[in-house]
């Protein structure tokens, strides 16, 4: 069924209850960065998973820890791309992006960040519930642009709550706000981030964790986990250097915002993350890759972890004693605390794929897992990584099972994009499409629909699907040495095929792997499958936040004459004219690809 915006903002707000969460803003006064930082300073963010995991959203009665299948009269067997629960309520949340000055790993240096932590609040809902978010700008001197993205989510037939700057919105000026609203249509777990520039990696990002039944039972969920890599200078600060000479060595990385600098006596700064668990019991963990460059084997010594969800999609419980993850991916976890026997302490690894990211503290992003009163140092040793983890690779596909099964049917529109590399004459420039992505802040694609352009340049690396509710394969291959993390905004995609090497025409048609973003392998191909079933322009970009600055990015504008009446143009001018004015009195450059 269609559903135009006005019939949604009806929905929304007619006889829905609104729950007033408003999540004030925390950052102390002395912590407003007043300029470079010239010391160290503690962090306020050190915080360990059990404090950051107070759902402020009551589950379903009945989704007990013996009954996580169970979801009010809903179950997990429901097919949620047809059936959404009708809540009737809508949440209602409050994001300020500040400037702040934190040492997540006792190394102080200017962030961006939302309601002043990293990561930021978690966004909770239950499936079914509409959510509106109130987004404001305070990046005065940083003279950035902003936006938020709402990772993963459909947004189905809301395109322009997608949060893409150049594409569904202009950049928010600096002292506006702007709301978005979208309906929770699937259940599990993503997460919210900047999606101008390199923002994200400043700072500005946090956990969405939607309610909903699972495909295993566990006792306690302990809520987001997230992996990040870490600079001391700022990525801002790097770009340029990165942009000339490809990839550098990050600094260090991060488990929910919080890590040691350097090993034994040396490690005096900062604190490790922390976790409690009780013998004979078991968690949940939601873990999210939101690095800028690092592809994480994660793995927590001597327990095994039991994979419930990867993205947004429920799957068949499968268990590693190893999990590879993307940057921009998602896995729900349970691990079963049943090795008190064995030790008080074990490590919990986040070890960098050696061939695709360079840190220095690749071997001490740990945090520690304890049974006793308190955490002590582990003893305990890794699993041994395989030439999968090392090469950055997905999980097998033959793991990674729906549990709803879907098939694939044959495509209207099926086409090849070469990816390749341009720096003949100077810098990186990515190239999808055989072009690489420059589109503007001030001009974006809803806009331009609204107005009806019809021709595209070829920077703007339009593609037109124009069939309704109609099977598209797109194949992308590479020829180099760099593997890519494949996201596409308003849908679940189907993973058709995906390897090393030459493609052998194979097409996995019954029931494959389904989520929002999948590794393209190095020297290898990557077959994608969706449905045209949700109309709008929607960004396909790498997750590597340096290639998408450097133009690798398509955008598929989905069925044009009906996205349209989807667009409220008054809305959209709310954010563009104070932007417009903004960038014309602060005299703004863009340089980046404008994604
Ligand atoms: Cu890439």
């Amino acid at each position: 069924m269609k559903l135009s915006r006005l019939a949604f903002l009806a929905q929304a707000f007619s006889a829905a209850t609104v729950y007033s969460q408003s999540l004030t803003r925390v950052i102390p006064n002395w912590l407003i960065s007043t300029g470079i930082p010239t010391g160290i300073i503690p962090s306020f963010v050190t915080r360990t998973q059990d404090s950051s995991a107070s759902p402020s959203v009551t589950a379903c009665p009945g989704n007990a820890p013996n009954k996580r299948a169970v979801w009010c009269n809903y179950s997990i067997d429901t097919d949620y791309e047809n059936v959404v629960p009708d809540t009737g309520k809508t949440l209602e949340y409050w994001f300020d992006i500040d400037e702040v000055t934190i040492s997540p790993d006792g190394f102080a240096r200017p962030v961006m960040a939302v309601n002043g932590t990293i990561p930021g609040p978690t966004l909770y809902a239950n499936w079914g519930d509409y959510v509106v978010i109130h987004v404001t700008s305070h990046l005065e001197r940083a003279r950035n642009g902003s936006s938020i993205h709402w990772h993963g989510m459909r947004q189905n037939y809301t395109n322009q709550n997608d949060g893409v700057v150049s594409v569904t919105q202009c950049p928010l000026a600096p002292g506006q706000t702007m709301t978005y609203r979208w309906r929770a249509v699937q259940y599990g777990s993503s997460w919210y981030h900047s999606h101008i520039g390199l923002q994200a990696w400043e700072g500005v990002f946090g956990g969405i964790v939607i309610n909903g039944p699972a495909t295993a039972n566990y006792d306690i969920d302990k809520g987001s986990l997230f992996l990040n890599d870490w600079t001391h200078a700022t990525v801002d600060e790097l770009y340029e250097f990165q942009h000339q000479n490809g990839p550098i060595t990050l600094d260090n990385g991060l488990l929910n915002g919080t890590n040691v600098l350097g090993t034994g006596a040396n490690s005096t700064k900062g604190s490790r993350f922390t976790m409690k668990m009780n013998q004979g019991t078991s968690y949940r963990l939601r873990l999210v890759n939101a690095a800028i460059d690092t592809h994480w084997s994660f793995m927590i010594d001597n327990h095994s972890l039991t994979v419930i969800a990867m993205d947004l999609v429920p799957i068949k419980p499968f268990t590693t004693d190893i999990l590879r993850i993307g940057m921009g991916q998602r896995y729900d976890i349970i691990v079963e605390a049943n090795q008190a026997s064995i030790a008080e302490n074990f490590w919990i690894r986040a070890i960098p794929g050696a061939s695709c990211a360079l840190n220095y503290e690749a071997t001490n992003i740990e945090g520690i897992l304890y049974y006793g009163s308190a955490p002590q140092t582990p003893n305990t040793v890794g699993y041994t990584l395989t030439s999968s983890d090392t090469d950055c690779l997905d999980m097998s596909m033959t793991d990674l099972v729906p549990y709803l099964a879907k098939d694939v049917a044959a495509p209207v529109w099926n086409k090849p994009e070469n990816v390749s590399l341009n720096h003949l004459t100077g810098p990186f420039f990515w190239e999808m499409n055989s072009t690489s992505m420059k589109i503007s802040w001030e001009n974006p694609t809803l806009g331009q629909i609204y107005n009806n352009k019809m021709n595209f340049t070829a920077s703007s690396g339009v593609i037109e699907l124009p069939f309704e509710d109609e099977w598209v394969y797109l194949m992308i291959k590479t020829t180099l040495p760099v593997t890519h993390p494949i996201h596409l905004h308003g849908h679940d995609f189907s993973i058709l095929a995906q390897g090393t090497g030459s493609y052998n025409g194979s097409v996995m048609t019954n029931n494959p792997p389904r989520r929002d973003t999948a590794m393209l392998p190095a020297m290898g191909y990557l077959l994608l499958g969706w449905q045209t079933n949700n109309p709008g322009a929607w960004l396909m970009h790498c997750h590597i936040g340096w290639h998408i600055e450097e133009g690798f990015a398509l955008q598929f504008i989905e069925r044009y004459d009906d996205i349209k009446s989807l667009i409220d143009y008054n809305e959209l001018q709310s954010v563009c004219e104070p932007w417009d004015a903004y960038d014309t009195s602060a005299n703004i450059t863009q340089i980046d690809s404008g994604v």
